[in-house]
């Protein structure tokens, strides 16, 4: 395989409702759609992660197109134009950070490359399942009310999703998470902070522990390690880190240095679906549970999510959740729950591609980056 060029699409989705965190609210998820096409006429697709302003992480969408121009594309060589996946990941990391960037050309690769083999990207990662649990991640309700909470979450129980994950915040906690618990008391139930909370709050989420949580995401900043591991000892909860967990290294000094007991992964995090796979086999090799998180994906991402999540010890439903969850009309053919499932892409590669009308509707604009090999 030899990759000729990378087309890169910014589209511009419109979300079914607000969504809002901790660190802001996004009513549009702009996202860039990565496409690699190779020299025989085949495209390769894939979704970068990051956000359009940098309040989850430091990456965002023009920084991902910058990145990539400038830095990514052309650290490819001759013996990455292979296509093998490990190779692409050790040409990568020659550059700093930028992990989103890095998995969204990287996956954009290997979709060709296993389209070439006809193989599923499933397959290639070591799915053990064709179908994963969901869960739904529930926003801050931007009116503030527990009425639009609680109508919210029902929306979502009865469509049938096997977990629900609220977000919290200073002043956005202890009530929703009793109401939602005092409503559905047998519902798997879970929290992300968004990193909102200071070592100070240690005891307060510890109040928490009254309503039978799976997990608190991510309470402290990034970079405490300590402060998590000290909030651990005070919680009965188990603490789960998204945030801090950037590679195998990160993930294990996280479970050594008991900061964290659960692992969220999600690949644009840590740079690549194989290091969200050997993230999987360290946690698996420990004991420990791990979920797949999301970034608000059109089908393009989920499909590649669903995957990874498809793998043994992805035991707790993840925050992949549904096409209608997010947008009225998907990139892609929708996913639709069945169950309080998702289907895991059968096809080659990530099993899915966008449809092209729709990609054109939604584009803001295209920009080709031609591979000049040196
Ligand atoms: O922290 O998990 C997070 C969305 C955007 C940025 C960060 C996060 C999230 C979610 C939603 O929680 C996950 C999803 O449904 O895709
Ligand atoms: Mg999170």
């Amino acid at each position: 395989m030899s990759i000729q060029m990378f087309r890169l699409h910014m589209v511009n989705m419109p979300l079914v409702r607000p969504f809002r965190t901790s660190f802001g609210t996004d009513t549009v998820r702009e996202v860039l759609i990565v496409e690699a096409v190779s020299a025989d006429g085949i495209s390769g697709w894939a979704e970068c992660a990051a956000s359009s302003w940098p309040g989850y992480s430091s990456e965002y969408t023009a920084a991902a197109v910058a990145v990539m121009t400038d830095q990514l594309i052309p650290a490819l060589r001759e013996t990455t134009m292979a296509g093998d996946p490990e190779e692409v990941r050790t040409a990568l990391d020659v550059m700093r950070g930028h992990p989103m960037a890095k998995t969204a050309i990287a996956t954009s690769m290997l979709d060709v490359w296993l389209r070439e083999r006809d193989q599923s990207m499933a397959s290639f990662l070591g799915a053990t399942r064709t179908e994963v649990d969901c869960g739904v991640s529930v926003g801050i309700p931007t009116t503030e009310t527990l009425r639009e909470l609680m109508e919210e979450v029902g929306v979502y129980v009865d469509a049938g999703y096997r977990r629900i994950k609220l977000k919290i915040e200073p002043g956005w906690d202890l009530e929703p998470v009793a109401a939602v618990r005092a409503q559905w008391p047998d519902m798997p139930l879970q929290v992300d902070a968004n990193q909102a909370y200071a070592r100070s709050d240690a005891e307060h989420l510890a109040k928490l522990d009254e309503f039978d949580l799976l997990l608190i995401e991510q309470p402290l900043p990034e970079e405490d390690w300590l402060g998590h591991r000290m909030l651990a000892d005070a919680c009965a909860t188990p603490i789960c880190m998204d945030e801090s967990i950037l590679s195998v290294a990160s993930a294990e000094s996280a479970l050594e240095f008991g900061s964290a007991t659960i692992i969220n992964i999600k690949p644009g995090r840590v740079g690549s679906y194989l290091t969200a796979r050997d993230i999987h086999d360290m946690c698996m090799a420990r004991n420990s549970p791990v979920w797949c998180g999301g970034m608000l994906e059109t089908g393009i991402g989920r499909a590649a999510n669903l995957a990874l999540a498809a793998l043994p010890n992805f035991t707790l439903p993840g925050d992949t959740s549904a096409s209608n969850r997010y947008y009225a009309v998907d990139i892609t053919e929708p996913f639709v729950l069945q169950n309080g499932r998702l289907p895991v892409p059968k096809g080659p590669g990530i099993g899915v591609e966008p449809i092209p009308d729709l990609l054109a509707e939604f584009r803001i604009w295209i920009k080709d980056v031609p591979v000049v090999l040196r």
